[in-house]
């Protein structure tokens, strides 16, 4: 295994190649931001009810109270998903739909609903595809401390052991964790998505009780069936801004503290280098016992959007790496910027630091600016049909280059609530009328369904990457 920085040279020529037999071609969604209905049938509140519900914290408060109303139109959207002609569905669950309290009294109400929709998945030969925890924490564990309470990974184990007792004999891919990442850095050091705190102390404690639920969580789940566990990271790559000295430095801290933090303890079995550099004092946990979190996994699940070019400037908090916003486009929603070439670099950097282990692609797509109702039955949206070609074509060279891709999900499947965003942002490959619930496949998603159809051979060609 190579020790090096996913940073580097642009590529230019693309190779054409098939995708793998059995490559499985799917669509994500998350419970929170398609489901609606958060109380409904016993359910209990999450941390994203409770935040979404406070003044101030989302696009102009809007919540997913109703978001695609998914928990009563699913037999719909899974007719969606066959018209699609999708392989697989990546869905998360609702840890408080089926433990309101987040431990003890199992939800049969809300556990059946995850029961039908895997049935009816399997009913259509769609591979369901498990996210145990995708940010929604039962709000009464934060009322216990949350990520912060060290109990926790006790909870998320039981948690999955349900979970895997009740679905184990129809699903064989289980996710514990989605993007930990953010759930530290959004969630308590900026404070910008649930819980909301923003404490520079919290974060490396939020962190380290993260990973000890994934490693309690993977050990959970096999004991009860799982067949096949892993973990979803987002990688962005950090890129220096010039090849001074100090920029390279603050590639390679950024890189740290983002890409490295959760791989390198949950495969490595220790934390990133940089870190206690980072927080300093707040660093307790460098040298904390890892032995628990760090496992063998069946697959990597990675989500990527975009890269980050980053210069040296001391103020940016809290590595110094200040990303540099020319990169940035503005036709976009997000501001991210359009870069497949990072998602091959991306796969090949994790196949060589971490070995070859089977990696699925398990979020890509983009929001760029769509109509809010469709047009005579169509939704044109050229810019995300480009990104899906772009970015397929960079997975098929990662796989030319070595990397064990056996899968790619678009995200999204629908239109969806995009957390502190609210409904400004669209990801779907489905357009949803938020008024009308009405559903229209846009033309991204008419493409997507010629390029599972084909395998990728459609695609033949492409040197858009
Ligand atoms: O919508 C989110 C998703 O919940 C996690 N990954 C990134 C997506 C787009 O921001």
């Amino acid at each position: 295994m190579k020790d090096q920085n996913i940073t580097g040279t642009d590529r230019s020529t693309s190779r054409n190649g098939a995708f793998p037999p059995g490559f499985l071609w799917g669509a994500a969604t998350s419970a929170y931001q398609i489901e609606g209905s958060p109380l409904a049938d016993g359910a209990g509140p999450s941390t994203w009810h409770r935040f979404s519900h406070t003044p101030g914290r989302t696009h102009e408060g809007e919540t997913g109270d109703v978001a695609c109303d998914h928990y009563r139109r699913w037999e719909a959207d899974l007719e969606i998903m066959s018209e699609l002609g999708l392989g697989a569905y990546r869905f998360s669950i609702s840890w408080s739909r089926v433990l309101p309290q987040g431990t003890g009294k199992v939800n049969e109400k809300g556990l059946d609903f995850y029961r039908r929709l895997v049935d009816g998945l399997l009913a259509r030969n769609i591979v369901p595809c498990v996210t145990l925890y995708h940010w929604d924490l039962p709000a009464a564990l934060d009322d216990r401390g949350g990520w912060l309470n060290p109990d926790i990974a006790g909870w998320f184990a039981d948690y999955c052991a349900v979970i895997a007792r009740a679905l184990s004999d129809r699903v064989s891919m289980f996710a514990t964790i989605n993007e930990p990442w953010v759930v530290a850095d959004a969630g308590y050091l900026f404070g910008v998505h649930a819980p909301g705190h923003a404490n520079r102390y919290e974060f490396p404690i939020a962190v380290h009780q993260l990973l000890r639920a994934h490693g309690a969580g993977v050990q959970a789940l096999r004991t009860n069936g799982a067949k096949e566990v892993g973990l979803v990271v987002n990688l962005e790559p950090k890129y220096p801004a010039s090849n001074a000295v100090a920029d390279l430095d603050a590639a390679e801290r950024a890189d740290h503290y983002m890409n490295r933090l959760f791989l390198d303890p949950a495969l490595r079995g220790h934390y990133p280098e940089r870190l206690d550099e980072i927080f300093g004092d707040a660093w307790p946990h460098a040298r904390a016992d890892l032995s628990t979190v760090q496992t063998e996994l069946d697959f990597l699940g990675i989500n990527y959007y975009t890269r980050s070019v980053v210069k040296d400037d001391p103020s940016a908090y809290p590595t110094g790496a200040r990303p540099v916003g020319q990169t940035r486009a503005a036709h976009m929603t997000t501001g991210w910027e359009v870069y497949p070439d990072a998602l091959t670099r991306v796969l090949t950097w994790v196949t060589e630091r971490y070995g070859r282990l089977p990696l699925y692609i398990t979020e890509n797509g983009a929001a760029f600016y769509d109509p809010p109702c469709a047009e005579e039955g169509r939704v044109s949206d050229p810019l995300r049909c480009a990104n899906y070609r772009s970015h397929i074509t960079a997975v098929r060279r990662a796989i030319e280059e070595g990397a064990d891709v056996r899968g790619y999900f678009a995200w999204s499947l629908l239109d969806n609530y995009e957390w502190a965003a609210g409904y400004s942002m669209r990801f779907g490959i489905v357009h949803v009328d938020f008024a009308t619930q009405e559903r229209t496949i846009k033309d991204s998603g008419h493409l997507y369904r010629e390029i599972i159809a084909s395998h990728g051979g459609i695609l033949d060609g492409d040197s858009s990457a």
